[in-house]
């Protein structure tokens, strides 16, 4: 039996069917200030014990089904410049390894898809972001996603491409796992390269960690601010929900993104695509695509790479594990 969503989410605390009352309107008030302040909201308790123990439940559920990737990448999730000097941020390699679950491979009666497609959540994100109408997004494999990390999984520090992306915390690691913020370290007109590269190369002067306990629901403005998922540790799954919205209606991903789902279904291509892409990086790139098998289906990974080796979060153009983010490199197209 599905419980309802009335009991999932702590309506109390977080009363998102009035969005006009003064409940919610201190809520989203605050919300509002912080993310104006740091670039960061979490919003505790967003899920009620039962609504944890319950996606916690289909997480596990799910796990099943996710892609695993590995590989490196920049923090720039760019194609990279090679002309640049050898030690340039824009240069610097990060490992990481998850697993990730797609949206079409969600059923109806999974308990992330149905807040996902709850439209109180929905209205509440859009009056915190307060950037006018907001809509899930239209990619069928990447508007939301599930994000399993197990031992030994992590993700390199980068800005996300995007303006925000809003994650639901559904289960912690036993150690690790952490998603740690050096926030608005660079801004529109100023690179900060000195102050990215110092924490690339160990500074954590800077480092906040977001506890973002199980429950909790995080908007987050990853663009200016460098951030990461510290390495995992224990037998415990990290899993978090990663919800894709965009100010666009109908947004899907890039065109790179779209191919690429299709090829996804077929085995063969994804290895000659990777075959170019590795030739384009000069064998910096470790590994590219999966490690954990075949392909699966198509699913758009979470994080940094999908069955093919691009980097399918939501909201986020498609990014190879080396950096390559939107368009792929002149010569290197998959062929169609
Ligand atoms: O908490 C996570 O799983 C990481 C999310 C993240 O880094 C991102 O969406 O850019």
């Amino acid at each position: 039996m599905v419980p309802p969503l009335e009991r999932l989410v702590d309506l109390d605390r977080y009363p998102v069917g009035d969005l006009d009352g003064p409940v919610a309107r201190a809520v989203i008030d605050g919300a509002r200030a912080q993310l104006a302040g740091t670039g960061a909201v979490e919003l505790p308790g967003f899920l009620t014990p039962e609504g944890v123990a319950g996606l916690v439940a289909d997480a596990e559920d799910l796990a099943r089904r996710a892609h695993r990737s590995e590989g490196v990448g920049t923090a720039y999730l760019e194609y990279p410049d090679f002309s640049l000097p050898e030690d340039h941020p824009r240069l610097t390699w990060g490992h990481y390894a998850v697993g990730a679950v797609a949206y079409d491979l969600m059923p109806d009666t999974s308990l992330l898809r149905r807040i996902y497609e709850w439209p109180p959540l929905l209205a509440l994100v859009r009056e915190i972001l307060d950037r006018g109408p907001l809509y899930r997004y239209a990619d069928p494999f990447g508007a939301l996603n599930l994000a399993v990390m197990g031992d030994g999984d992590e993700l390199q520090w980068h800005f996300d491409q995007t303006d925000f992306v809003v994650s639901l915390a559904v289960q912690s690691a036993e150690r690790g796992g952490d998603f740690e913020v050096v926030p608005r370290i660079r801004s529109a007109d100023y690179e900060a390269y000195g102050a990215v590269a110092a924490v690339l190369g160990g500074d954590r002067s800077g480092v906040v960690t977001l506890p973002m306990t199980p429950g909790t629901l995080l908007v987050f403005e990853g663009r200016h601010s460098l951030h990461r998922v510290s390495p995992v540790g224990g037998p415990r799954l990290r899993h978090m929900g990663l919800l894709a919205f965009d100010t666009v209606a109908g947004t899907q991903g890039s065109e790179l993104l779209r191919r690429t789902a299709t090829v996804a279904r077929c085995p063969s291509r994804p290895r000659r695509w990777h075959g170019r892409l590795r030739n384009r990086v000069r064998g910096v790139v470790h590994r590219l695509g999966s490690r954990g098998g075949p392909p699966q289906h198509g699913a758009r990974s979470q994080g940094w790479s999908g069955r093919d080796g691009l980097d399918h979060r939501p909201g986020h153009p498609a990014v190879g594990p080396c950096g390559l983010r939107g368009d792929p490199p002149p010569g290197s197209r998959p062929s169609p």
